[in-house]
């Protein structure tokens, strides 16, 4: 009875080593290897359960059926490792080309900016006018009437105060207004230092305007002032002479003709010839031959003494222009709206330096 128990392990081993065998040699992933390692070798496997039923055999058998069992045991474990090896490798494989990357596919290539057309044309114009001995500084945005307006000779029943022309932020009373022009920085500069003066103001102004081709409602001006004993209308012309030079070539030349300005007497607009036509005329400069640039003049003594300087001692000049009239003037660009639209197209176009038409889309 006892020979026919160790008879049937025997049997039973060899059964399970079949059924293990053929279940190993049909895996197909190292999942089911795991599967296979619990079912069979694993701590609650068939195998485990096969040896904990060697206590029931009578002692003097133990041993050979215990060495029987183990070398099982071994065995199947040795023909699982290989096996497991070979799937885990089959899988990372498998992973490795699922998740490929192909690297022989050309980039997607990525939007670069590039700077704004106006942020250019203000590097430009600060280096120009540093050759020329003038320092950049920029002033507040929101401005009060009495820089935007008191402080440059700009009285009180002036229609530019009116709501129609300036957009006020405050109570009309406390008159706190989104400055008009870059001109407040003139009382704010004379106010902080002292003469010799020679800045230019590089910023942004806001008019309550009906919006079209050459207006919009918000826009860039640069404002030039220079302040010194004996400043005269001739440095004012010199000044512009070279910036028109610099800006459209050593060619250039530079009309003034009178103008009305509160904060400036004797007051001037001043244009330059056009460097499409050479002057002859041409759709740029709207057949006149001079492209207009901005408005100019001395400081009026009011101006002066509003800040405590004595006129009989002090004379200077200011300028103003606007930034984006400039840069549609170099560039033929026929729409100011143009550059705050944020139409990519027309920035890429100006960026490659090719701009003709700005709102012509296509
Ligand atoms: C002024 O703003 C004066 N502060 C300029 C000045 C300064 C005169 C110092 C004398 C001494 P005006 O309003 O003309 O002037 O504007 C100056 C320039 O700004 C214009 O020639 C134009 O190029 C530009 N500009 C004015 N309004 C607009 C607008 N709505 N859209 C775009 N550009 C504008």
């Amino acid at each position: 009875m006892k020979t026919q128990e160790l008879h049937g392990l025997t049997t039973e081993i060899d059964e399970l080593r079949d059924e293990a065998i053929a279940r190993l040699d049909a895996l197909d992933s190292s999942a089911r290897a795991t599967d296979w390692e619990r079912e069979f070798v694993g701590p609650k496997g068939k195998v485990t359960a096969l040896l904990r039923r060697l206590g029931a055999l009578p002692a003097e058998q133990r041993p050979a059926a215990g060495r029987a069992a183990q070398a099982f045991r071994n065995e199947l474990e040795s023909a699982f490792r290989p096996v497991q090896e070979r799937l885990h490798r089959e899988d990372l494989a498998r992973r490795l080309s699922d998740d490929a990357l192909d690297i022989t596919l050309p980039g997607r290539q990525p939007l670069v900016g590039t700077v704004h057309p106006v942020s250019e044309m203000i590097d430009e114009l600060i280096e120009i006018f540093a050759l020329l001995g003038f320092r950049a500084v920029f002033g507040p945005e929101v401005e009060t009437g009495r820089y935007n307006f008191d402080l440059l000779n700009i009285p009180a029943d002036h229609p530019a105060r009116d709501v129609w022309d300036t957009i006020i932020i405050d109570d009309p009373e406390a008159e706190l207004v989104l400055r008009t022009h870059t001109s407040p920085m003139q009382a704010r500069t004379m106010e902080r230092s002292k003469p010799p003066i020679r800045v230019i103001v590089p910023g942004k102004a806001f008019r309550f305007e009906a919006q079209d081709a050459s207006h919009e409602w918000q826009f860039t001006q640069l404002e030039g002032l220079a302040v010194d004993t004996r400043i005269t209308m001739t440095d004012l012309k010199g000044v512009l002479q070279e910036l028109a030079r610099q800006l459209f070539g050593p060619e250039r030349r530079i009309r003034f003709r009178c103008d009305f300005f509160p904060f400036v007497e004797p007051g001037v607009e001043f244009a330059v010839d056009c460097a499409i036509c050479e002057g002859k005329g041409c759709r740029v400069c709207k057949h006149t031959g001079w492209l207009e640039m901005g408005g100019a003049g001395m400081v009026h003594p009011n101006v002066l003494r509003g800040v405590g300087y004595d006129p009989d001692v002090y004379t200077g000049f200011a300028f103003g222009l606007g930034i984006e009239r400039l840069i549609m003037m170099k560039h033929g660009v026929d729409d100011v709206r143009a550059f705050a639209a944020n139409d990519i197209r027309f920035l890429r176009r100006f960026a490659a330096g090719t701009c003709v038409s700005a709102l012509n889309r296509g």
